[in-house]
């Protein structure tokens, strides 16, 4: 069944720039190889591409090595987009960057004016959005978001993302209108009580910030037994290459802005 939360028309990317070997990473596996990187985006826009959605790609920004990840610059809904307010110092100025893309698609375009969130930690579902608090993101981030959206009749469920965990999405990701892929250590407190869920499987925690994007699930190669479970209930997986995007902690969301402009 198509729901709002899991089906777009549209889809903006960013190519990785050859910075993208400074990209933020909470532990040091190696610097990303800038032309692999490259290869393995150009893989996940073309399987955007393939569900039918238009993909606007942005060009590369070498003065912002994590600017690939532009997810985290703005939230996109049906009723306007919300410009976000990284905590990362270094990624605060990708949001003026990619503002003009945005208002070329959206007339309205809202800010958040206080304190930091990041889109990576915003998980929209069909009824609400959650937002985890995160070394990112703060109440006051959570606040100024609710603020801006509550006009369009969203509701903000301010969460906690666990310790050590980048983002909220960094341990979920939305299957479809009432199925959530996670991690038992974020689910663990309840913050998904009324959900569908399916756990990754032990081990594989890095694979839960997989991605509902119209009818395939954009999932990252080399987690078998996960992906084997979620064929099990039904869903169809795009598997994507991403060993250089998570060098520096990035995922399957963190690729793309996904909506549906009205
Ligand atoms: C960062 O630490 O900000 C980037 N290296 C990775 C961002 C990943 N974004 C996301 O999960 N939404």
């Amino acid at each position: 069944m198509t729901s709002p939360a899991t089906h777009f028309t549209h889809a903006i990317t960013r190519a990785p720039a050859q910075s993208v070997t400074g990209g933020l990473r909470a532990a040091d596996s190696g610097n990303p190889d800038p032309a692999t990187f490259a290869g393995h985006h150009a893989l996940y826009v073309q399987t955007l591409r393939e569900t039918g959605a238009k993909v606007i790609e942005l060009p590369p920004l070498e003065a912002f090595p994590d600017s690939t990840f532009v997810e985290d610059a703005a939230l996109c809904l049906g009723e306007g987009v919300v410009l976000m307010r990284p905590g990362a110092p270094t990624r605060a100025g990708e949001v003026a960057e990619i503002a003009p893309a945005l208002r070329e698609i959206y007339t309205t375009v809202r800010s958040v004016e206080a304190g930091h969130i990041e889109g990576g930690d915003v998980l929209v579902t069909e009824r609400e959005i959650l937002v985890g608090k995160s070394a990112r993101t703060d109440a006051a981030g959570v606040a100024a978001l609710q603020a801006a959206v509550s006009d369009w009749g969203y509701s903000v469920r301010e969460l906690q993302t666990p310790p050590d965990v980048l983002h909220f999405k960094t341990d979920c990701g939305l299957l479809d209108a009432d199925t959530i892929l996670t991690t038992h250590r974020l689910a663990q407190g309840g913050c998904f009580d009324g959900y569908d869920l399916i756990y990754v499987a032990e081990g594989e925690e890095a694979c839960a910030n997989a991605v509902r994007f119209n009818d395939v699930v954009l999932f990252p190669a080399g987690f078998p037994k996960t992906a084997a479970r979620l064929r099990e209930a039904g869903y169809t997986l795009a598997e994507l290459p991403n060993t250089e995007a998570a060098k520096v902690d990035g995922g399957m969301s963190c690729l793309s802005l996904r909506f549906s402009p009205s």
